[in-house]
């Protein structure tokens, strides 16, 4: 009956058209589904929901696909997922602009100012002179020796798929530490949260906005700059002449969305939804604190984000 109502309203809103001569697709201007990527961390699987229930709500309907952070962009050139809310450009910049060049669409930059980085809390600075610095960093790298790693210290690395090779930076930079990557990000905090219980020095791959700067004090450690492409590319730039990646990730990185080019034409107002998305720090933290502090599951936390923001998702629909 519902549905009836609302083929018979399009016709008349179709008729009316005709009229006036204004062309007035109705929403959605089609069932298939929009495919919205969800990648292995939290405020990215809040926001993804974020979207989806906001696409929903229009009248969409919505498939979540699981996607490698770095694979995605190829996926998403060849419309096989439409739409990715949080790519990063610390770890995600070489696949970004490799799906760009496949045909992929860049669905805007976000507000949001964002740093992935190794990172230490507060109270391993009492223990290591002169950090941030890397290179005080590296003196001190004896006290984050463990078992397996002795005597280098261990640097707590990220999952496979984030995309960083930091066993390569390490020896680029001729590091005193081993990278062993964790499986999955649950692992990164739960490894952080026994070293702050117990105040044992750690040294782990973290990255803002995120829940981090509302439970730990901590700090990122300053490498060199990667001066645009040229530490990724040019192995006689930096302190390493025979090895690309001596460096650091960008300090001040952006956020992007990204897009299947076919979503204009197919799903326009979900396209012009899309294109107006805009976080900002704020807000992308808010979204992981939700379910990393206090426990919603990513669903529950898109629920609460959306009535907590009612006014910044009607002005996506103008
Ligand atoms: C891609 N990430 C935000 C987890 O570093």
């Amino acid at each position: 009956m519902i549905k009836r109502a609302i083929k018979t309203s399009a016709a008349i809103l179709f008729a009316a058209s005709m009229i006036t001569g204004v062309s007035a697709q109705t929403v959605p201007e089609s069932d298939d589904p929009i495919i919205i990527v969800q990648n292995n961390w939290t405020s990215q699987l809040v926001l993804s929901n974020v979207v989806g229930k906001v696409l929903e709500g229009m009248g969409y309907t919505v498939e979540y696909k699981p996607s490698d952070s770095q694979l995605q962009f190829t996926a998403i050139a060849n419309g096989d997922m439409h739409f990715q809310i949080e790519a990063w450009e610390g770890s995600m910049k070489s696949a970004y602009e490799k799906g760009l060049k496949e045909g992929m669409v860049d669905a805007g930059t976000h507000d949001a100012v964002t740093r992935e980085e190794w990172w230490v809390p507060s109270y391993v600075a009492e223990k290591c002179p002169g950090l941030p610095d890397w290179k005080a960093l590296d003196k001190c790298a004896s006290i984050f020796a463990t078992a397996e790693t002795k005597p280098k210290g261990r640097f707590v690395g990220p999952p496979a798929d984030w995309g960083k090779n930091y066993a390569e930076r390490v020896e680029a930079l001729k590091m005193n530490f081993v990278a062993i990557n964790v499986g999955q990000a649950a692992t990164l905090w739960a490894e952080l949260q026994s070293a702050y219980d117990r105040k044992e020095p750690i040294v782990l791959f973290n990255w803002t906005p995120n829940f981090i700067e509302a439970k730990f004090k901590g700090m990122f450690i300053d490498f060199p700059d990667p001066d645009g492409d040229k530490c990724a590319t040019d192995k006689s730039w930096g302190m390493n002449p025979d090895m690309v990646n001596d460096c650091g990730a960008p300090k001040k990185a952006w956020l992007k969305k990204a897009a299947w080019k076919g979503l204009a034409k197919q799903f326009p107002a979900a396209w012009g939804v899309m294109q107006k998305i805009n976080f900002s720090n704020a807000q992308i933290a808010a979204a992981s604190v939700m379910v990393d502090v206090d426990g919603l599951s990513p669903e529950e936390a898109a629920e609460k984000w959306i009535s907590e923001n009612a006014g910044l998702i009607a002005s996506w629909k103008k």
